[in-house]
């Protein structure tokens, strides 16, 4: 069964949570990440790339998504808007795409989606990264800011979120389908603090790090044009403000991991991570 959910968790927060003084340097496309570039990744723990999808892979994904909003299929998890709860019936269309916050789990159901997670260029990336060729694709995600309200994302690991050996390298791949801008939420990271190990998360508006634990001396906000991306490691700081604006604010993302990396239990996940993230999701 396809399942349609509804997203209760957000709220006020305060504005210097995500300054915008400070902005990430980027390179200009897939093929221009080389040796140093990858260093520069593993020091900072992120790295962004200007023109990586081209136009048309931009609008194959767009469409992809919009088709399985439009069409929800079996085993797609697409989650909706709180406000939208009452008129999903009656909505239709951009409206409806509007109402969505998140869909998980849809490469299996949709070949235009699968394409984008299997890029070659994406990958040859991911795969230096890791340091193997022999890699999987552990989450597919796409996270949709609607105009006018989509809600932040607090700062957090995405590693808390994976029962996966706390050593294993973890790489995010966010990918923005429209212009992510500082006003409608676009990514923010702190520099170096993937080094900094794993760091306890709490139920707040979010399950994620307290905000008096973010280091927002050293934020780095990550605008990116439509098609660019941030390739960023699982232990990096990181997180997005609300959509202040009329426009979307749709996004990729996946996480890669080798074949062959070790499994933990969610006890064991938690033991480090904090015990009130149980049923907690990215
Ligand atoms: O796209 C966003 O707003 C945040 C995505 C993110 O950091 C996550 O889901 O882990």
């Amino acid at each position: 069964m396809s399942l349609a959910r509804v997203d209760d968790l957000g709220g006020a927060y305060a504005d210097s949570l995500y300054a915008t003084d400070v902005l990430a340097n980027t390179v200009g496309n897939l093929p221009a990440v080389d040796v140093d570039a990858i260093e520069e990744y593993r020091a900072l723990g992120f790295l962004s790339v200007r023109e990586a999808l081209t136009p048309q892979e931009n609008q194959q994904a767009l469409a992809g998504l919009r088709h399985l909003i439009d069409n929800p299929k079996d085993g797609v998890d697409l989650q909706f808007e709180a406000w939208a709860q009452d008129q999903l019936a009656q909505l239709h269309g951009d409206d409806r795409m509007d109402a969505v916050r998140k869909l998980q789990k849809f490469t299996h159901a949709e070949d235009r989606l699968l394409g984008i997670a299997n890029h070659p260029g994406i990958l040859r990336t991911v795969k230096a990264i890791i340091g193997t060729d022999d890699i999987v694709l552990l989450q597919d995600m796409a996270l949709l800011k609607p105009p006018g309200g989509g809600r932040e994302k607090p700062w957090h690991q995405d590693k808390a979120f994976f029962n996966l050996d706390l050593d294993a390298t973890i790489v995010g791949v966010w990918i923005a389908l429209d212009a992510a801008t500082p006003e409608n939420g676009c990514m923010h990271v702190i520099p170096g603090s993937h080094r900094e190990g794993p760091i306890p998360h709490f139920k707040r508006r979010d399950w994620q790090i307290c905000d008096t634990d973010v280091d927002t001396a050293r934020n780095v906000a990550v605008p990116l044009d439509p098609g660019g991306l941030l390739f960023f490691d699982g232990y990096i700081h990181h997180g997005t403000p609300q959509n202040r604006t009329a426009t979307r604010r749709r996004a990729l993302q996946f996480h890669y991991v080798a074949r062959d990396v070790l499994r933990i239990t969610e006890e064991e996940r938690l033991a480090v991570f904090g015990l009130e993230g149980r049923g907690a999701e990215c």
